[in-house]
């Protein structure tokens, strides 16, 4: 791609109405434009990386064996009068009359919807577990829409939807995700914490919200540190072991601020362990038994002719605000440098030349090289804009890609200047650089 032909908007300054660097970043190099308070457009290049985003949450929700599904936006208030949830959601719905006057909604979550779909279908305990998901818009009239797509209106949202047999079988299913999101958010390259949390409209006893630890975060967090010196590479998708691994991150107090407890904290976490921090809340599971099968007559047969209503969970990663909540993870806004992961990087690499008027060798020789990434399936940006190089390389800072190529003088004969963003130059050959890059891809 070449920039003079992208449509990638890039503002000389931040602007002035953002608060926070994730919501400058994407305003000043066009990867969204607000339509309404609260509502985005997205840009190529914004797009780009949320589509990416997507694509990895898919991928760990598929290995867990859910099923991806495709719910409507627009649902019947019917089914939310049956849960009760229809007067409790209050003003944050958006209420919609059709033209023969039914009561409509935009979806602000779908366990009605989902609810509703598993009722009609499935009848016996045979069928179970079942692990539904979609990734869907949503919308909520949020107060205080703010931060950009941080806290939008109208937001992009994976939920899945878990049925089971029993209250232990519905822990496991519960635990395939909680390890899935550790999974996805490290495949992102976030260090995202499991805190026990409230269920707030959703309902339930048990939740955890998954946090990203970030200045700007709205979520205030009580933590004991060595949280974050646990992984879960290992861990299997049977039961005892997904059961130890989520007892593994339970042994450390780490909570939102809703469940937060001074004595309790202080009691069971040392001075030196103690964090009360910020994060950004990227993800929030919770187990509700059958609060929704109840009220909406979601039952199964039971092998001994009995009926019982099935056990569910719900799951949401907020895929849109991930987005942003990298952003305020990898963006140094004091120096002006983005350093997208690889994973979801809007372009892999950067190729800069150093064009003059009268000489378009170093532009030609970017044409070839953009090539031969393109046969090996690396995605390449080349700035062919005739602007000075300090204003070429700010841009491609602000873009992101994590790895650039200059082309310049020092790209002489088959040694390229080849940079990845924070740190050293090195002189390498296109064959060398491919290689790299693929590794750090397959890595991934
Ligand atoms: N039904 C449940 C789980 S599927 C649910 O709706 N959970 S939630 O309310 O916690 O939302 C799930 C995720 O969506 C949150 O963790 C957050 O990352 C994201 N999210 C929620 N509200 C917004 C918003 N206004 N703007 C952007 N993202 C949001």
């Amino acid at each position: 791609m070449l920039l003079s032909q992208s449509f990638i908007p890039i503002l000389k300054n931040n602007p002035s109405e953002a608060k926070i660097k994730s919501h400058q970043l994407m305003l000043r190099v066009g990867m969204i434009k607000q339509a309404s308070a609260g509502i985005y457009s997205w840009l190529p290049l914004g797009f780009k990386v949320m589509k990416k985003i997507e694509e990895i949450v898919r991928q760990e929700q598929n290995k867990i064996g859910a099923q991806e599904i495709l719910m409507p936006t627009i649902q019947s208030s019917e089914i939310w009068k049956e849960s009760g949830r229809y007067e409790d959601y209050g003003e944050e719905m958006l209420r919609i009359k059709d033209r023969q006057n039914r009561e409509m909604l935009y979806g602000p979550t779908n366990e009605e919807q989902v609810t509703e779909i598993f009722r009609s279908s499935l009848k016996s305990y045979k069928s179970l577990p079942q692990l539904l998901y979609h990734i869907q818009w949503k919308f909520r009239d949020e107060i205080r829409p703010r931060f950009g797509i941080m806290r939008g209106r109208e937001f992009y949202m994976k939920d899945a939807y878990s049925f089971d047999v029993s209250d232990e079988e519905a822990l496991y299913s519960y635990n395939k995700f909680f390890l899935s999101y550790l999974r996805t958010f490290k495949r992102l390259s976030l260090t995202a914490i499991p805190m026990a949390a409230d269920t707030g409209p959703i309902g339930g006893n048990l939740s955890h919200e998954f946090i990203i630890l970030a200045d700007t975060g709205e979520s205030k967090i009580f933590t004991d540190k060595r949280i974050f010196d646990l992984n879960s590479n290992d861990t299997e998708l049977e039961k005892n072991s997904l059961q130890q691994m989520r007892k593994k991150y339970e042994q450390y107090y780490s909570v939102t601020d809703e469940k937060f407890n001074k004595e309790e904290f202080e009691k069971v976490v040392s001075e030196e362990n103690r964090l009360i921090t910020k994060g950004i809340e990227v993800g929030h599971i919770f187990y509700f038994g059958d609060k929704y099968s109840k009220a909406m007559g979601a039952s199964v047969d039971l092998p001994g002719g009995k009926k019982d209503f099935v056990k569910m969970g719900s799951y949401g990663i907020g895929v849109s605000r991930l987005v942003g909540a990298i952003i305020e993870a990898k963006y140094d806004n004091k120096n002006e440098i983005m350093k997208w992961p690889l994973s979801v990087a809007p372009y892999d690499i950067a190729l800069v030349p150093m064009i003059n008027k009268n000489d378009t060798s170093a532009l030609d020789k970017a044409i070839n090289i953009f090539k031969e990434l393109t046969i090996n399936n690396i995605e390449s940006i080349i700035d062919d804009t005739e602007e000075n190089f300090s204003s070429k390389i700010k841009k491609m800072n602000l873009i992101g890609a994590p790895y650039q190529i200059i082309i310049g003088k020092k790209s002489d004969g088959d040694l390229l200047e080849f940079k990845e963003i924070g740190k050293e130059t090195q002189n390498l050959s296109l064959t060398k650089i491919i290689e790299t890059i693929k590794k750090q891809k397959n890595s991934n």
